[in-house]
């Protein structure tokens, strides 16, 4: 299509829409589609979602990484409370609109205003020349009143108890920027409580100008920075992406190597390579150096293993996130070396999904991953296996929070090992929260160790440990002193390795799982979700507990491997 035809149909779109505010928005403009009734919510709620109405947007042939994101819909809906909105990347990463507004305690259904279809929803936050308004405040017009103005609204977080009126703010961008913008786009809604209802009746996702894309060519890290690593991370610039040429690694499994140390990844720059299993970036020297550094600003990682990484006795073996907001997806970190947080060390913002982290191994604490709490973590779908530590946290060592949250679900953290506290160990989590939901914690107890001033572990449900959680796991849907059988590491089916479950587990259909992903720990083509079988334990939604899901009817797992 030419040019100026292709921008002249856009704007026809956008001008259809909701011409106040697209007027003064740069930016391409996708179409939804998938339009129709949101399922009610299953019994009174909260939280009783029905199943979900998933509005898709088909984004293609764009290069670059997502700069920022608005997405506008209309609706019909008679009760707002019930509704819970979230936008999902197609990397899988997901951004809460609104859940459950208004509500500020753990029963309340929240404020019984009405979505009309007759005004367009938009949610972003680069408010620029646009008029902006909380989310909760706009649908603050009393029982059956109509939410009703074209303005641009900030997210929020969930309603409920941690909720004040109205809400604290939250940022798409914080969550999306960087992203790999192709793909399907989902706009999710869900209704938690039964009686009133809705429709959807259109939506469009906008996305900003993206830049550009450098492809990695040479496997090699030569003084001539052309077509290396090095180069691109050098000449990188906000709204770019780094790829890899297929040429690296069709012919089979193939490495980077790096001989020095790499510059810091420049701020909104992705990284995205075709696979854990297909590539690796690999320190190859006789020196010591990490792989990857984020000293500040926004960046993904996507899709490569990190290995070979070495600090000695400083911190950091495969990767450093200093004060920046890093973003990890199908990364393996395996074999990587330091003195606290061989595989990574964080003391900024985190997101992990569907990441391994293997055989990583530090001489003092942190020997997965060392997190210290001082911005928010999110670790999905996540891998933790067979890391050491001389002294404390082989697997993970959370310590000195600061009143922000680090979720850790759907993961498996198994046969790590320290001298005191193979498993997970926090320290000093202060007013922090770590909340644990839907995973396996297996190997050699203790598996949770808590120290110093405020031990604030939370469960949400559906975890499964080898011995008795600590006391922390007393959800009725945990399952403590359990075991969850003989895990066996997968390393070539998906993208990134998992640890397989056996086919008689406690650990299926006894987990849930509810941040967007819809893939297990291996990635694409790997449903996050199978219910096997009709009789899930205590309010399962089928997915199993951990980062692995087993597919295929267990009638015949028992004698036949399919998966
Ligand atoms: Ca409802
Ligand atoms: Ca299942």
């Amino acid at each position: 299509m030419k040019p100026f035809l292709q921008l002249f149909i856009l704007m026809l779109v956008a001008a259809s829409f909701i011409p106040s505010a697209t007027a003064q928005t740069a930016g391409a403009v996708y179409p939804g589609s998938n339009f129709g009734p949101i399922p009610d919510g299953l019994s009174s709620g909260p939280l009783a979602y029905g199943a979900p109405r998933d509005i898709g947007f088909e984004v293609q042939n764009r290069t670059g990484s997502i700069n920022t994101v608005r997405v506008r819909f209309r609706a019909n809906h008679s009760y707002v409370g019930d509704l819970k909105v979230q936008l999902i990347a197609p990397d899988g990463r997901s951004h809460l609109l609104f859940e459950r507004t208004g509500a500020t305690s753990s029963t309340s259904r929240g404020y019984g205003s009405n979505l009309i279809a007759s005004v367009a929803y938009e949610f972003g936050d680069d408010f620029g020349p646009i008029v902006g308004t909380n989310w909760w405040t706009a649908a603050n017009v009393g029982p059956g009143g109509d939410i009703g103005s074209d303005l641009l609204f900030s997210t929020v977080i969930s309603g409920g108890p941690e909720a004040s009126v109205p809400a604290t703010t939250t940022s798409m961008t914080e969550t999306l920027r960087t992203a790999q913008p192709n793909g399907t786009w989902i706009l999710r809604f869900e209704d938690g409580w039964s009686g009133a209802a809705g429709e959807v009746t259109d939506a469009e996702l906008v996305i900003t100008d993206t830049g550009t894309t450098h492809v990695v060519t040479n496997s090699l890290d030569p003084t001539n920075p052309v077509g290396t690593l090095r180069g691109a991370l050098t000449n990188a610039t906000a709204g770019d992406l780094i790829t890899f040429s297929e040429d690296l690694y069709s012919n089979g499994p193939t490495f980077i190597l790096i001989n020095r140390n790499l510059p810091s990844i420049p701020d909104g720059v992705a990284i995205i390579g075709p696979g854990s299993s297909r590539l690796a970036i690999r320190r190859l020297a006789a020196t010591q150096f990490r792989v990857f550094t984020l000293i500040q600003g926004q960046a993904t990682i996507q899709g490569l293993r990190i290995t070979g990484g070495n600090t000695g006795d400083s911190f950091g073996g495969g990767i450093y996130n200093g004060a920046g907001n890093l973003t990890l997806i199908d990364v393996d970190l395996f074999q990587n070396n330091a003195s606290d947080g061989a595989g990574l060390l964080s003391t900024g913002r985190l997101t992990m999904i569907r990441c391994a982290v293997r055989e990583n191994e530090s001489a003092n604490i942190g020997g997965g991953l060392s997190i210290i709490l001082l911005q928010d973590v999110k670790i999905y779908h996540t891998t933790v296996f067979a890391n050491s530590a001389s002294q404390q946290g082989g697997g993970i060592f959370i310590r000195d929070g600061n009143g922000s949250e680090m979720a850790l679900s759907n993961s498996t953290i198994a046969a790590n090992s320290s001298s005191a506290n193979p498993g997970i160990r926090t320290l000093n989590l202060q007013n922090s929260v770590l909340r644990l939901t839907s995973n396996l914690i297996a190997g050699q107890a203790p598996n949770i160790v808590a120290g110093g001033t405020g031990a604030a572990i939370v469960s949400g449900g559906f975890n499964l440990a080898s011995d008795d959680g600590s006391g922390f796991l007393g959800q009725s849907s945990d399952q403590i002193n359990s075991d969850p059988g003989a895990l066996v590491l997968d390393d070539s089916s998906g993208l990134t390795p998992v640890l397989r479950l056996p086919v008689d587990s406690p650990a299926l259909d006894a987990g849930i799982s509810n941040d967007g992903s819809f893939f297990d720990g291996r990635g694409e083509g790997f449903a996050r979700t199978v219910d096997l079988d009709q009789t899930n334990a205590g309010g399962s939604d089928g997915t199993d507990v951990g980062a692995f899901e087993l597919r295929g009817p267990i009638v015949f797992r028992s004698r036949f491997e399919s998966d």
